[in-house]
């Protein structure tokens, strides 16, 4: 008995995607942005077909992507981000309303979100995450 296996294809030829990158940490940020940009072109997507934007922070990453997603001008959007743990609670809001309001978009609009923000305790983790 054969089972019926549904899966994606690594195949993004012919798909347009946003990338959101923010500009905080941007010595990491700048590694996972060159990161998605490599995965995208070795896999076949056209240069043409990837729009970047930029944004503050990853506070701020949410609100943009959500615009993006409802625009529906791509199939799909990749948000980049670094996290790092400081003295204070603030790692807690930005991380977490960074990581609900990604989490909610595709569920409001279809469009698939990539979340690839790094949230670390240490900035060591970070720069390992990221190969940077
Ligand atoms: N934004 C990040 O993307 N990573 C961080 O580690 C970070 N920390 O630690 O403060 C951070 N803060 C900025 C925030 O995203 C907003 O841009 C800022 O608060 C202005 O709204």
């Amino acid at each position: 008995m054969s089972s019926k296996v549904t899966e994606g294809q690594l195949q993004p030829k012919g798909l347009r995607f946003a990338i959101v990158v923010a500009r905080f940490n941007s010595f990491i940020t700048d590694r996972l942005l060159a990161g998605a940009l490599d995965a995208l072109g070795r896999s076949g997507c056209a240069e043409s077909d990837i729009q970047i934007v930029k944004v503050p922070g990853s506070w701020e990453m949410p609100v943009v992507a959500r615009e993006l997603a409802a625009r529906k001008r791509h199939d799909a959007i990749i948000c980049l981000g670094a996290v790092i743990r400081g003295d204070t609670p603030h790692f807690d809001y930005v991380a977490g309303e960074c990581a609900k309001g990604l989490g909610q978009i595709p569920m409001q609009t279809g469009v698939p979100v990539a979340f690839g923000v790094l949230t670390t305790n240490t900035l060591e983790q970070a720069i390992d995450r990221a190969g940077a």
